[in-house]
């Protein structure tokens, strides 16, 4: 371990962890971890490689030291890094279930989690319950019951679970427990301190933070889980790439600074959407009245920059109210410091059906807003413009 490692605080870690500057007599002393490109690497003789690295799939000094720093972010022993947040899941699962296993999801967990569950792993048993209310975990847990997979807050709905109650429930009955940290990042919230045993990111969101890099990552403390995953990540090879693991890396070394930004920002836009009177329903934890805002407040140094809301009317009013807007662009994805705006019915989650939209709250006027590291009071004239 680098002697840079031993800091404590989370932006000396973001931007010093894995980092390793080489002030050999000879070395030109980059203080960037340069994007190693070379797919292979040279061996002493036959039988003893000349460093650690011997071939980019398996291993590679630029990828490696974005997986030592995001590790260090999420206190976790190990990190690795993945070409998508869905490749990083889907290897996650080919370890951890078999056929014939039942994992208990949150109803809201990303479409395309559910979309792995459900279509992509043979004999998977699943049942998705509102883990808001712990005692749901218990009502949907089997003899068979294997993983319990969690994301706080959920993905569109904005709905928070106690992820230390459901792991000490999980454990008791020896249940893997799966946290997706990619909405809040491991600056407000580090899941494996509360207890789950696996931490996922999309790191296209929050860690990358600029709309322009796809990876994906997992994280834990445990040794043999960590064998196992490493051993998929290098015979299944969904790694990320060199430049992408430089792109988070530089992602990383900002994340404080920019979650505070977006947290400050989502807080205004929530603000203004709830005294507005076109506006039905504002979900987002910081506001004292959701549903889970002690409970993220206890698990979270914050709130995150992500937030849903409802108008009143028809699909064409919300058609409307997005025509007009300038600042928003309206995309799926988040978490870069670009404001976006996305209508989960017609777009992120219109591959699942319309009972089971109607069953978790996505209506045809909900909206999920990724909010930017804009001025606060550009974004809410936007809005105030456009719901005139
Ligand atoms: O897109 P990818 O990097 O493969 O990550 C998938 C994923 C995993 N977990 C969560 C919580 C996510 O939000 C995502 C991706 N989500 C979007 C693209 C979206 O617009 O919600």
């Amino acid at each position: 371990m680098s002697g840079k490692n031993k800091y404590r605080g989370f932006s000396t870690k973001a931007i010093h962890a894995g980092e390793e500057v080489d002030s050999r007599p000879g070395s030109v002393g980059e203080v960037v971890t340069p994007i190693h490109l070379s797919t292979t690497f040279i061996w002493d003789k036959p039988g003893r490689a000349h460093s650690r690295f011997e071939y980019i799939r398996s291993d590679n000094p630029t990828r490696s030291a974005y997986e030592t720093k995001l590790a260090s972010l999420e206190n976790a022993k190990y990190g690795l890094a993945f070409a998508s947040g869905l490749a990083a899941e889907y290897a996650l699962m080919q370890v951890v279930f078999s056929p014939g296993d039942h994992v208990v999801g949150f109803d809201d967990l990303y479409g395309g989690t559910r979309r792995l569950f459900d279509e992509l792993i043979p004999g998977l048993e699943v049942s998705y319950v509102d883990l808001s209310d712990p005692d749901e975990f218990d009502r949907a847990v089997r003899p068979n019951t294997k993983v319990l997979w969690i994301e706080s807050p959920t993905n569109p709905m904005i709905r928070i679970c106690d992820i230390a109650a459901l792991a000490a429930r999980a454990h008791a009955r020896g249940i893997l427990v799966v946290s997706d940290n990619t909405f809040l990042s491991p600056y407000f919230q580090q899941p494996l301190a509360l207890g789950a045993d696996v931490v996922v990111h999309s790191s296209t969101k929050y860690i990358g933070g600029h709309s322009d890099v796809l990876g994906g990552a997992l994280l834990t403390n445990d040794d043999r889980l960590y064998e196992k995953l490493r051993g998929i990540q290098n015979n299944c090879g969904a790694v990320l790439s060199p430049f992408d693991s430089y792109l988070n890396i530089r992602g990383l070394k900002t994340l404080a600074v920019r979650m505070e930004r977006h947290q400050k920002n989502a807080m205004a836009v929530a603000g203004f959407l709830k005294s507005h009177p076109r506006v039905t329903k504002v979900l987002y934890p910081g506001l004292e009245d959701h549903p889970g805002h002690d409970i993220i407040k206890k698990q979270a140094t914050g709130f995150g920059g992500m937030l849903s809301f409802e108008i009143e009317g028809s699909l064409a009013d919300a058609e409307q109210f997005l025509s007009k807007l300038e600042l928003f662009s309206l995309a799926e994805s988040l978490g870069g410091v670009e404001s976006l705006i996305e209508l989960p019915a017609l777009m992120t989650h219109v591959g699942l059906s319309e009972e089971t939209r109607r069953e978790i709250g996505i209506t045809d006027t909900l909206f999920r807003v990724s909010v930017g590291i804009e001025d606060a009071e550009d974004l809410i004239a936007d809005l105030k413009r456009a719901l005139g």
